[in-house]
């Protein structure tokens, strides 16, 4: 039975690919970081099929220890601070956990075992400033977040360390996905969780940021897919992942609101403060290689993720007392 090593399992990706591995009869070990409320929601389903392992990217020996362990076949490295609005307030934790944190995992493996196959978990966001439209594997980085700063030092570690040490390492440059399990900060969640609660009498008015914000967004579940496709590969090698369609926030706004037919304009007021110090523009992938050397391609349309993340969170709400709504607020 192969085995499968992941930082970040309680993520939004982490539960996907935990998933997605059991469903290919590999062995799940999930890495899980102290706290003192567990945040084991999306993976309490799993709970009786994967094997949770205590230890924090920003702890050397807690991950040298996890791979001795487990001794995985594969390693999947999706843990990081992933909000970019909180990498300006926190920038030096960002590039600890989400960048250093991707050499410290990669010494455990050299120290440990050198054939466990790796996959890092670069992103789109290291093109920021974009030199060139569509984004590919050659295009320059250019970031424009602490946080894309520390996605480009773990994206070059994990070449560095292939080339250097000869590992088995892939870096998937993967554009934004997302699910009814993304995180409620990112915009997608944020509109899709606000529109459930007007329709249901909850919330009247939505506070947005950049409503001119254009991204490649993509379903998470079809994402996770790649990740597991580069590592088998005959060469370790990086990839991007993308849908190769790009739409504003305003789009989305409006198929979200449409879903449940209201007109947004009546409940979406601009908020200054949400705002970025600096703001990625517009974001489009070519995933030309990924669909001709792994096989891979998205399945899941931008409207068709829409109303999946909008009609999910009206079931939510369907089914929650007000008190924790208005946690949720
Ligand atoms: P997410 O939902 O924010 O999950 C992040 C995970 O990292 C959580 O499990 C979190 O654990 C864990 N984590 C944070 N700091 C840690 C630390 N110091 N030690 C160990 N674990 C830690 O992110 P996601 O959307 O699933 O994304 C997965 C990865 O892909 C991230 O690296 C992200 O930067 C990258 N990425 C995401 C996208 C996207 O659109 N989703 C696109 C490109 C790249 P807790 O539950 O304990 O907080
Ligand atoms: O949903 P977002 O916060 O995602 P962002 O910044 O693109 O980052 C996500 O995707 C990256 C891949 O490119 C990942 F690496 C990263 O970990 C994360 O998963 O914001 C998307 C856009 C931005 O342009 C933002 O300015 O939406 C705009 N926006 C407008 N109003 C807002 C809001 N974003 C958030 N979070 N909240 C708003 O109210």
């Amino acid at each position: 039975m192969r085995k499968a090593f992941i930082t970040g399992i309680t993520g939004q990706d982490g539960s996907y690919l935990a998933e997605f591995l059991l469903s290919k009869g590999y062995k799940v070990y999930g890495m899980i970081r102290r706290s003192s409320v567990p945040k084991l929601d999306r993976i309490l389903h799993l709970e009786k099929d994967i094997e949770l392992i205590s230890g924090d990217l920003m702890d050397e020996s807690s991950l040298i220890k996890a791979i001795e362990l487990t001794k995985p076949d594969e390693v999947y490295n999706l843990a990081a601070q992933s909000f970019v609005p909180a990498s300006w307030e926190q920038s030096i934790l960002t590039g600890k956990i989400t960048g250093l944190g991707v050499t410290r995992m990669l010494e455990a493996i050299l120290m440990v075992n050198r054939n466990i196959r790796f996959y890092q978990a670069s992103s789109s966001e290291m093109f920021g400033n974009v030199h060139e439209t569509p984004q590919k594997e050659t295009t320059v980085f250019y970031p424009r977040s602490p946080y894309g700063v520390a996605k480009v030092y773990g994206h070059w570690i994990t070449v560095n360390f292939r080339e250097s040490y000869n590992l088995f390492a892939c870096s998937g440059i993967l554009f934004n996905h997302e699910s009814p399990r993304r995180g409620l900060e990112f915009v997608t969640r944020k509109v899709s969780m606000g529109v459930a609660m007007i329709k249901m009498g909850m919330a009247d008015k939505l506070k947005l940021g950049n409503l001119d914000a254009k991204r490649d967004w993509g379903f998470a579940g079809d994402y996770v897919e790649a990740m597991w496709m580069m590592l088998q590969q005959k060469k370790p090698d990086d990839f991007v992942i993308a849908t190769g369609e790009t739409r504003s926030v305003k789009e989305l706004v409006e198929i979200a609101f449409k879903r449940v037919d209201l007109k947004w304009e009546k409940h979406i007021v601009l908020d200054k403060s949400l705002l970025r110090p600096a703001e990625v523009h517009e974001l489009r992938g070519d995933s030309s290689k990924a669909i001709k050397q792994l096989g891979w391609k998205p399945k899941v349309t931008f409207e068709g993720l829409v109303n999946m993340m909008v009609d999910s969170d009206m079931d939510k709400l369907k089914g929650i007392d007000k008190d924790k709504i208005r946690e949720l607020s």
